[in-house]
């Protein structure tokens, strides 16, 4: 092998060798007890990528709509496990203008996707606010499982598979919710999932699943109100919960194909006057 090749072969060994990344930003004003979350991503990142990756992130964090942090934390750790490769769900977005329209759309949507008790589920959303995390609910019984407080369940550990640099400086709300939501959904027992962003001039939620996608609700809240949430759907044997749990806190994902996010249509509206999802 001549020396060039030789040279050029064994930096592409050790490229292939060296470890994902994760990066993880957290900002915050105020401490302790009283510290009011104010933005937060994590990306999924090759050796090479990693210092300019941390360096936008801090940026990010400094120039969030809710104000002045207090303190940026960052977070560098490789990722020692093998990682799960998903396919993102599928996407698709329905087009509403107030927030009772976007919640009802909401229950309707998890209804059809066998979750009987939706409606009780949509009205628990205020209790999710201003948690750091998503609340983890039985689907059946409405027992809330993650006794966690304030701070609920944190989905992390999860990006889309690196395919070179992409912005993330500002924030991608959508295809930041499709990778957590994608994550969430292949999570042991997880059968559903509701969002509505904390970020006051976002008003678009989902609604997702394995079976239903992802589906976009063109407005779930009202237009400068910091009261998002999220809640996490869980049915099954309460002794699978400690997998579950882990499951979204540490396993490594990696998600393929994110679609385009899709435009806002309107649902049809059958005879029965029930719009058909
Ligand atoms: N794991 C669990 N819960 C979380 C996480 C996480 N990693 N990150 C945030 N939450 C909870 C927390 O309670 C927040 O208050 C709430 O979710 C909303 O978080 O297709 O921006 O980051 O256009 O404000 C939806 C995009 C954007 C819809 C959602 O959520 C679309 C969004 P935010
Ligand atoms: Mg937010």
């Amino acid at each position: 092998m001549a020396k060039n090749d030789y040279i050029f072969f064994m930096a592409q060994l050790s490229r292939d060798k060296t470890p994902l990344f994760s990066i993880k930003m957290r900002a915050c004003r105020g401490s302790g007890k009283d510290a009011v979350h104010i933005s937060g991503a994590e990306r999924i990142a090759p050796h090479d990528a990693v210092a300019e990756l941390a360096q936008t992130l801090v940026t990010r964090a400094l120039v969030h709509e809710k104000g002045f942090p207090d303190a940026v934390n960052i977070k560098i750790e490789a990722i020692a496990s093998p990682c799960q490769h998903l396919d993102a769900l599928h996407a698709r977005a329905l087009a509403c203008n107030k927030p009772q329209e976007g919640l009802r759309l909401a229950a309707q949507l998890l209804e059809q996707d066998g979750i009987a008790r939706s409606t009780e589920i949509l009205a628990m959303l205020p209790l999710a606010a201003n948690m750091r995390g998503a609340m983890l609910l039985d689907a059946n019984t409405l027992e809330r499982l993650d006794a966690r407080g304030g701070r609920g369940v944190r989905a992390t550990s999860m990006d889309e598979v690196w395919a070179g640099e992409r912005d993330c400086l500002h924030k991608d709300h959508y295809r930041e919710a499709m990778i957590l939501a994608t994550k969430v959904a292949h999570a042991p027992g997880i059968v559903g999932e509701i969002c509505v962003s904390d970020d006051p001039h976002y008003v678009t939620g989902y609604v997702a699943s394995r079976t239903l996608g992802y589906v976009r609700l063109q407005c779930m809240k009202a237009m400068g109100s910091p009261l998002g949430g999220r809640i996490f759907l869980f049915s099954g044997d309460h002794q699978m919960l400690p997998q579950t749990v882990s499951y979204l806190e540490t396993t490594p994902v990696l998600v393929h194909n994110i679609p385009l996010a899709p435009a806002f249509v309107r649902a049809g509206n059958s005879s029965t006057g029930k719009s058909s999802l």
